[in-house]
């Protein structure tokens, strides 16, 4: 950084895209003490962050001439190349910081789209919801242009923990998108169990306590088994085999079908299952599953 360079909390940012999670980006940028100047396509999103401090760009090259880091938060990446492409006169120079959730290839795509223009871009994958911004738990996973992101990380790390994966762009997006699976497969055994036990006619509420303890239970254990697991290759085991789960597995699906539930789970589940104990992995735990799923 120039002698002449503003102290940390005094640099300046532009963010482009004020939904949800880029005006909780923009308040914490504010909220730490950054200049900050907002744009966003239906201009009435500016106003909160206007209240608070932030400066409005009239149009998106406004935005990006405004600060030497410019930080993309919109809805797909699609909606990020037709916002940047008539920019990169604006854009050249400056780090773009592209929030937006999207593939591996789409962000090394954007990458070599910067590199042709000489803007230096980091690609990043949020772990959190606008409400966890600045706040405990939330992180943000970026990969790309090391330089600019050391050049920028103790801004950045106002809007969450900084992650570094790796200079190849598209491995945030990889990580997240890793993350996220996780997430929603846990999200839709959780729907799956409240529709079943719904059906009997008792409260979400009631039984939100015994499942939130059970999938902590769980996943405590499952996450780090199934890395040992890989990672060792030995996936016996004496806790809960793979013959077992599918000799139980009728027991899930009767019971849906005689209470009126579709099975959004075991359907999946069911031929992975079948086929490993088939290929000889009855013995097995549930992390042989990973090598059922790399292999068609
Ligand atoms: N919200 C969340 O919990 C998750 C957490 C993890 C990261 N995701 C990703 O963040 C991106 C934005 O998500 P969002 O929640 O802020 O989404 P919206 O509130 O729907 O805001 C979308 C903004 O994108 C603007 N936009 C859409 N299309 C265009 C376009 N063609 N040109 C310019 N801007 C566009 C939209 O503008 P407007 O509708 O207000 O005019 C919003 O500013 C997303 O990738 C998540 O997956 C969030």
């Amino acid at each position: 950084m120039p002698a002449t360079d503003p102290t940390p909390a005094a640099r300046p940012v532009s963010v482009l895209g004020l939904g949800m999670m880029g005006s909780a980006l923009a308040a914490a940028l504010l909220k730490a003490g950054h200049p900050t100047t907002v744009w966003n396509r239906t201009a009435a999103k500016t106003g909160p962050l206007v209240a608070q401090g932030a400066t409005p760009a009239d149009t998106p090259a406004a935005g990006v001439a405004a600060s030497p880091l410019v930080i993309a938060c919109l809805t797909t990446n699609d909606n990020v190349r037709e916002l940047f492409a008539p920019l990169t006169a604006e854009l050249r120079g400056r780090t773009l910081v592209n929030l937006t959730n999207g593939t591996p290839s789409q962000a090394r795509e954007l990458a070599a789209w910067a590199a042709e223009h000489g803007i230096a871009y980091v690609d990043g994958g949020i772990m959190a919801v606008p409400q966890m911004i600045a706040g405990p738990g939330a992180y943000i996973l970026y990969s790309g242009d090391e330089a600019a992101y050391a050049a920028h990380r103790d801004t950045l790390a106002a809007l969450a923990d900084t992650r570094w994966v790796g200079t190849d762009a598209g491995r945030a997006a990889l990580w997240d998108l890793a993350l996220l699976t996780g997430m929603y497969g846990m999200g839709i055994g959780v729907a799956q169990a409240y529709a079943l036990i719904g059906s009997a006619g008792v409260p979400a509420k009631d039984f939100a306590p015994l499942l939130t303890d059970w999938v902590i239970a769980m996943t405590q254990g499952i996450v780090p088994g199934t890395a040992e697991a890989i990672d060792s290759g030995q996936h016996l085991t004496d806790v809960s085999n793979l013959e077992m789960n599918l000799a139980v597995l009728p027991n899930f699906t009767e019971t849906f079908a005689e209470h009126g539930v579709a099975d959004a789970v075991f359907g999946s589940l069911r031929p992975l299952l079948e086929r490993a104990v088939a290929e000889g992995h009855g013995a097995d735990g549930l992390s042989r599953m990973v090598d059922m799923l790399k292999t068609p």
